[in-house]
């Protein structure tokens, strides 16, 4: 994959930007996000077709700004709806079952320090996803913040596989997570909970 994508990658539900959740995702993707996850959890989370109409919606905006598609933790509605890729935990689906249908297609995988790395077969990973960095209300099972020295060994042990820093990550630690070895950061809340979208996803870039 092109590590650039990774540089302003937007994360986002239905539930976590207010009531119009589409309306925000267009002004992100219009103002300059460069990759995008659909992340569908929580309370009241859509399920079923409704999850699908809204995941169609949402790859509908990527092609229309040209910003890769990716769906979290579900693979069957990745393939179903067209996704460019998908992102896996550590307790989700093995990457070895994927189906051929990823073959092509972006493969991500959250992996927050050493001991998660010996236990993930990375050959197949475009990318890594490394955190939480900061402290996160996005995530009640985040687990403890791995700071800027967690993504600085992540780098040293990963070599050149593209990598993006999650968690807490804010306009103002925003440089030193690129600072310390990621090629760009993904985030939930600065951009979802921003008031002015436009202005907080120029305010990153
Ligand atoms: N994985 C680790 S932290 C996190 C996820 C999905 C939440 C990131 O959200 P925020 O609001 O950018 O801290
Ligand atoms: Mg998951």
């Amino acid at each position: 994959m092109d590590r650039g994508a990774l540089r302003l990658y937007f994360i986002c539900g239905s539930r976590n930007a207010g009531d119009r959740p589409l309306h925000v995702i267009e002004e992100s993707l219009k103002h300059g996000v460069t990759m995008f996850q659909l992340r569908e959890k929580g309370a009241n989370a859509l399920a079923g077709e409704e999850l699908f109409n809204f995941a169609l919606d949402i790859k509908k905006l990527c092609r229309k700004y040209d910003v890769p598609f990716i769906i979290n933790d579900e693979p069957d509605l990745a393939e179903k709806v067209g996704a460019d890729g998908i992102h896996l935990g550590q307790d989700d689906m093995d990457i070895a079952l994927l189906p051929p249908y990823f073959d092509d297609k972006i493969i991500g995988l959250s992996v927050r320090d050493r001991s998660e790395l010996g236990q993930s077969d990375i050959s197949k990973v475009d990318y890594i996803g490394t955190g939480p960095v900061f402290a996160t209300g996005s995530k009640d099972d985040a687990g403890e913040a791995i700071g800027v020295e967690g993504l600085e060994n992540m780098r040293r042990m990963i070599g050149t596989l593209p990598m993006v820093a999650i968690g807490g990550i804010t306009r103002e630690n925003y440089r030193e997570c690129l600072d310390y070895g990621a090629d760009g950061v993904s985030l939930i809340s600065g951009i979802a909970a921003a008031k002015d979208t436009k202005r907080a996803v120029e305010g990153f870039l």
